[in-house]
């Protein structure tokens, strides 16, 4: 039975989750809460291998099918060994990154059927959402912009601009029919008024 809860962030490169997700975390432990801090892909030790597999650029050309599904492996494994234990013992988690990332990114970017990502949901987390959702929104340029100076780029990161824009506008369109879940929050701003934001949104919860 669930107890603590399930937080997770998401959005498009460069928007902000890393960063924020650390003020969160900081902000949670000061208000005198247990928080473990994961991410997808990856999360568990084979979660981690299928994650290296997903973006290393040495695996080459994969089937969109094939990397959807292997994404859905690495959350089974995440949750049903990771999350669920964490928060049946009281704990909170926060996820850099979740099931709405599938639909944004194998749905809206791939162009994958909604319909099939819904299956492969149904089976894999049944009724299990996360209590919260912060989607960190920011256009597809400034997120690029922002993100330039790394350098080598996963095997993800090397589509176009307009895959990622499929992206950003589909993690638009789940926020709209989610809005109970799914907090849209304006990551243009500053780190501090974005964490403002995030901040007001965690105390009401
Ligand atoms: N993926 C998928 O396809 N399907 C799925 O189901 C799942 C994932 C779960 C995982 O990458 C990849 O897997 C991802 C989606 C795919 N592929 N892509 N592309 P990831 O999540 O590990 O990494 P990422 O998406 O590439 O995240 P990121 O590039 O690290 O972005 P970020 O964490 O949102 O940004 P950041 O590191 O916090 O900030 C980036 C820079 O901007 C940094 O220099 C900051 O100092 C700066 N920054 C941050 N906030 C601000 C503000 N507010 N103003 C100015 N500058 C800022």
């Amino acid at each position: 039975m669930q107890k603590g809860k399930f937080i997770t962030v998401d959005g498009v490169e460069g928007a902000g989750k890393s960063t924020q997700i650390n003020f969160i975390c900081e902000y949670l432990k000061d208000k005198g809460i247990n928080v473990i801090l994961t991410r997808e892909p990856g999360g568990t030790e084979i979660g981690e291998k299928i994650r290296t597999m997903l973006l290393s650029n040495s695996t080459g050309k994969m089937h969109a099918d094939t990397e959807l599904m292997l994404m859905f492996a690495a959350r089974n494994e995440h949750i049903q060994n990771k999350i669920i234990p964490v928060l049946a013992q009281g704990d909170w988690v926060l996820s850099d990154r979740f099931t709405d990332a599938s639909y944004a990114y194998q749905g809206g970017g791939r162009g994958l059927d909604i319909e099939r990502i819904a299956q492969l949901e149904n089976w894999v987390l049944q009724d299990f959402t996360p209590d919260m959702t912060l989607l960190l929104d920011v256009s597809v340029h400034i997120g690029m912009q922002r993100v330039e100076s790394r350098g080598t780029k996963d095997r993800i990161e090397q589509e176009d601009f307009d895959f990622f824009n499929r992206v950003r506008q589909a993690y638009i369109a789940r926020a709209k029919q989610y809005p109970q879940r799914i907090k849209l929050i304006d990551a243009v701003q500053s780190v501090d008024d974005t964490s403002r934001q995030i901040q007001a949104i965690l105390n009401d919860l």
